[in-house]
């Protein structure tokens, strides 16, 4: 079986047209709150998501938009939610880190590392009540150093539950780099665990559609859990207004901000000896320096600009694809503020 390149596109188009406008929705404060955007992540969800059927479900993280998008959740319910309005997916009180739908059976939190037992307590139902349906977890690297979600990943191993474990790894945990706080390798724990593991180019939405596709099919005849770890980059840092993507995008408006009041705390009569005032501002300085070599800078590693590359060869269809799903957010995004309060 081969992946249908065209409709893979088209979810991950469509998906960063709709944080786009999230993005700008954020930025004009009609969105209030921290705002996590899947960015950078579309080519994991698409290639994952492409392969749910119904009756299986998701347990997603902070970042759930995407997933829910592309699972077939009516994206101006899915605004709605964001602007806080009564008729959005939770009622308007979730936001967009506690979107959850009975339909699809799709449940996001911001719980770090709460896909698992999510995940593992939708594939145990499963099991008993719909065998054939399975679960996805989709989490981040920083989740996989939290108890909850090791101990799903072996009573899933254990009990042989149906769940694809989707760990979308872009090294940074809010300001802490992954690679300083976890021991190991993944997939090894994973295996360690009884589960085995693939490890993906999470850039490469057909690499992942044909890593999940035997996953899932491993889950849905009985053989248990998979690991999937893909590594990703997020173009808009933690969460939107992140310090140091600002910066990447224009030093020479953002580097006062930070020089005037380093300059002020180091300068401060009384306090830590020289030694130590230097020791922080290397640190503080290589953290800004190492944006320079910063794959957020890179567009090589934009999963659509690698997706919409196979597609060249039908420019025409292309347009008309790309111009279709513009539209279609565009009518999105007027419904959903047609009822916003001004
Ligand atoms: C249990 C718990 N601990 C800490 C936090 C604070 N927190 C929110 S997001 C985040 C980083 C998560 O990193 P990762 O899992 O790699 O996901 P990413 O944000 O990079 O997609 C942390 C520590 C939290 N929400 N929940």
């Amino acid at each position: 079986m081969l992946p249908d390149i065209w409709s893979l596109y088209a979810l991950m188009l469509k998906s960063r047209l709709f944080e786009e406008a999230i993005a700008k929705l954020w930025q004009d404060g009609l969105i209030s709150g921290e705002m996590h955007l899947g960015t950078g992540e579309e080519a994991i969800i698409a290639g994952v998501v492409a392969h749910l059927r119904e009756g299986d479900a998701m347990a997603l993280d902070h970042r759930g938009t995407a997933a829910l998008l592309m699972r077939g959740i009516e994206p101006v319910l899915i605004l709605r939610e964001l602007l806080g309005h009564p008729g959005g997916l939770s009622g308007g009180m979730g936001g967009h880190m506690h979107l959850f739908s009975k339909e699809y059976l799709a449940a996001s939190s911001g719980i770090v590392g709460a896909e698992g037992p999510t995940a593992a307590g939708f594939a145990l139902s499963a099991q008993y009540l719909h065998p054939g349906a399975i679960a996805v977890a989709f989490f981040g690297e920083g989740a996989m150093n939290q108890g909850m979600l090791m101990e799903s990943m072996n009573l899933a191993s254990a009990w042989k539950l149906p769940v694809l474990f989707v760990c979308k790894d872009d090294g940074w945990a809010i300001t802490t780099q992954s690679e300083r706080v976890t021991g190991g390798d993944l997939n090894e724990r994973a295996r360690g665990l009884g589960i085995p593991g693939a490890k993906v180019d999470g850039g490469d939405v057909f690499e992942v559609w044909k890593a999940s596709h035997s996953a899932i099919e491993r889950a849905r005849s009985g053989q248990g859990p998979t690991f999937l770890h893909a590594r990703c980059v997020h173009f808009e840092g933690h969460f939107l207004g992140f310090q140091l993507i600002r910066i990447l995008r224009d030093p020479l408006r953002e580097m006062p901000e930070i020089a005037v009041p380093l300059t002020q705390s180091f300068m401060r009569p009384g306090g830590a000896a020289l030694r130590e005032r230097l020791a922080g501002l290397k640190t503080v300085m290589a953290a800004v320096l190492s944006t320079l070599r910063d794959p957020r800078r890179d567009p090589n590693h934009d999963p659509l600009r690698r997706a919409r590359a196979t597609l060249q060869s039908d420019p025409a269809r292309l347009q008309e694809l790309e111009d279709q799903l513009e539209k279609e957010i565009r009518d999105v995004l007027a419904s959903a503020l047609a009822e916003v309060p001004s």
